[in-house]
């Protein structure tokens, strides 16, 4: 590890609000959820650089090039150690910086199939070391939508979300957008490390060989439920790697359909739902479920995406 960054301890580096904090349609900074297996990395800003095939940017550097904006749900895909379980970390920000394309013209990389993202936090995760963070991603995938971001909703960010720059590929499980980055590099295999071929692996919801989590799932998250005379009001936020197409609400076993708004700040952002059901007596629980133009239905339980199940307020 570089003598100039510096690791704050594990205490540190896992957060989340409560569900109504993410009422607002953008998620306020403070209210996005941190996540860092290794802790937090303090990186000092003027003498970070970003490798790419022999090439180095400075921030300044990186900065000047025609910068790009996009909104979009990062979301955790939840402990790896524990992939079934829920954990409905998610917020839906506006991230600004730099494609990853230009970048990767700029510095002559070569084409591949595989782009390895390494990021500068160092230290054990589950009892195995790690000198660094790595994830590898689809490399047309990256050039197509992928930015080196370095503003979260207008500011620059956080030490906690990756000052200077993180990786950010709209529609990607959280943990492929490294954080505090500090290589890119152009590959034709998967790299062995914890955070690549031993975590975040799954069998695909269809069945078949394990492979990487990237697109996120179908889901959605309840920020509100409140009584409103005989009626209870349900409101949230669905959103996944394919648009979301309906929402339905359920209690004591019946299905109401709610009203969608459009996704908010582009297509990969989240998308509002809102419905009201009537409690008959003893039915005091409200599901969310939905849905995606991909044919994808969240399931009841025992996945990391069952519905949000939230009790009615008496
Ligand atoms: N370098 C680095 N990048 C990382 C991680 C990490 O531990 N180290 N965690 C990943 C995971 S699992 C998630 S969900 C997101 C969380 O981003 P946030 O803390 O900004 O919300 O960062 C990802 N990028
Ligand atoms: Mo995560």
């Amino acid at each position: 590890m570089p003598d100039d960054v510096r690791m704050e301890p594990a205490a540190t580096t896992k957060w989340q609000p409560a569900p109504e904090r993410l009422a607002p349609p953008t998620t306020g900074v403070d209210d996005l959820y941190v996540i860092g297996h290794l802790g937090i990395a303090r990186v000092p800003g003027h003498s970070w650089r970003l490798r790419v095939h022999g090439r180095e940017f400075t921030l300044d550097e990186l900065r000047a090039l025609p910068g790009t904006e996009v909104q979009a749900v990062l979301e955790c895909f939840g402990n790896p150690l524990r992939p079934d379980e829920p954990v409905r970390r998610a917020g839906n920000v506006v991230w600004r910086g730099v494609p990853v394309a230009t970048v990767l013209d700029l510095a002559d990389a070569p084409e591949g199939p595989l782009l390895w993202a390494e990021g500068a936090d160092s230290g054990v995760f589950d009892g195995t070391p790690c000198s660094e963070y790595l994830k590898d991603l689809p490399l047309d995938v990256v050039r197509d939508r992928g930015v080196l971001a370095y503003e979260c909703n207008g500011e620059p960010l956080t030490a906690e979300h990756g000052f200077p720059v993180r990786l950010f590929v709209p529609g990607y499980f959280g943990t492929n957008n490294v954080k505090w980055l500090r290589s890119l590099t152009v590959a034709d295999r998967r790299p062995e490390h914890l955070f690549t071929t031993t975590l975040y692996q799954r069998v695909p919801p269809g069945g078949g060989d394990p492979e990487p989590v990237r697109d996120l799932d179908v889901t959605s998250l309840v920020t509100d439920v409140h009584r409103e005379g005989a009626t209870v009001r349900v409101t949230g936020w669905a959103w996944g790697s394919a648009p979301v197409v309906g929402v339905e609400v359920g209690l004591g076993g019946r299905w109401a359909e709610a009203a969608l708004s459009a996704p908010v700040g582009g297509p990969h952002g989240w998308r509002g739902f809102t419905t009201t059901v009537v409690p008959g007596p003893g039915e005091d629980v409200v599901v969310v479920r939905a849905r995606d133009d991909a044919g994808r239905r969240q399931p009841l339980e025992g996945v990391r995406n069952a519905c949000h199940a939230v009790p009615v307020p008496l």
